[in-house]
């Protein structure tokens, strides 16, 4: 018999019948598994809520709640993953093996128990259970992946619509304002030119990282909005503290003294600035402060650039 260690597949098991819950366990533990008991749907739940395990063994007829309601209540409590349910039971009709996978389950094995083959079914379920938890996290991963700009790490246009579209529902109902910042970097196709392209980029990096590390609140979000544009949403921000926080990345941009030798206005690498604020309501959209934010940023730059409008 393997000893189970604390990493082992867990199992719990649901069957009224306490025989059945030994030879059950004897079997399971002799794999190695660690094992769970419960004596009805009710205790099966509350185990599973608590411990976890990697598959449920569950007999169909229980006194309270049986193994259908419970099997189905069971499929409820995650959305991300269905819990796999391997029936045991003594009924053999066709209705109920139907019933059984209706409500979820995955397996269907009846008694007499061939012990043979319900160890293979449960090492094949906990290999898929796996699996599947595996698919999962590879794929929140991506999730992240297609968030992000690929140059400079930070959030990229899908990310900023999916955002802005949120929080601006948000602010709708809780009637608290809503800020962008617009940021444009200063003659930066003369930068390209004066430097190269691989020296654009990293200045990309460098202007992305200086307005991240301004950036301080978690609700903050800041995005590469097209090429040498950076646009940072600031919910509950009034004008007052978007201008602060604009004020703030041009001079923390400017003490990294970026050489720019191309620029009219500075020896430096320099930003234009514009801001809209807004409390969000169901006659405005999203649209319109993007909209007001570039309008000011049109003004920065027509203003003379390395400047924040509003
Ligand atoms: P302005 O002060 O009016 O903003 O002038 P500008 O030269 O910055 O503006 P313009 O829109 O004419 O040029 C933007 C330049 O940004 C052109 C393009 O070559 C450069 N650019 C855009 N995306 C990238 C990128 O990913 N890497 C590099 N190196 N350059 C980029
Ligand atoms: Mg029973
Ligand atoms: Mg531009
Ligand atoms: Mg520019």
């Amino acid at each position: 018999m393997k000893p189970p260690d604390d990493q082992a597949p867990l199992i719990l098991i649901a069957d009224d019948e306490p025989m059945i819950r030994l030879q059950l366990r004897r079997a399971m533990e002799q794999e190695g598994y660690r094992v769970a008991e419960a004596k009805n749907g009710e205790e099966c739940l509350a185990a599973y809520l608590q411990f976890h395990p990697d598959i449920v063994l569950l007999d169909a007829i229980m006194p309270s709640m049986d193994g259908f309601t419970c099997c189905h209540q069971l499929q409820q409590l995650s959305t991300a993953q269905p819990v796999p349910v391997l029936m045991i039971t003594g009924l053999e009709d066709k209705q109920s093996v139907d019933r059984a996978f209706a409500v979820g389950a995955v397996d269907y094995v009846t008694k007499p128990i061939h012990w043979a083959v319900l160890l293979q079914r449960v090492r094949r379920l906990i290999h898929q259970s796996h699996l599947y938890e595996q698919l999962a996290l590879a794929n929140q991963e991506l999730q992240c992946l297609a968030n992000l700009d690929g140059l400079t790490g930070v959030a990229n246009r899908r990310r900023f619509d999916e955002y802005l579209n949120k929080e601006w529902r948000r602010l709708t109902r809780e009637q608290r304002p809503l800020s962008l910042i617009l940021c444009d970097i200063d003659f930066f196709k003369s930068y390209n030119d004066a430097y190269g392209h691989q020296a654009g980029d990293l200045c990309l990096q460098q202007v992305a990282r200086t307005i991240a590390q301004t950036v301080k609140r978690p609700s903050d979000l800041v995005c590469r909005y097209g090429g040498e544009e950076f646009v940072v949403i600031l919910p509950c921000t009034d004008a007052a503290g978007a201008s602060h926080i604009a004020q703030e990345i041009q001079s923390q941009l400017r003490s990294l003294q970026l050489l720019h030798n191309q620029s009219s206005v500075d020896a430096f690498v320099t930003l234009s600035l514009g801001i809209a604020t807004t409390i969000p309501d169901f006659q405005l959209s999203p649209k319109d402060l993007i909209r007001t934010a570039d309008q000011a940023l049109y003004a920065a730059k027509a203003g003379g650039r390395n400047r924040i409008e509003m």
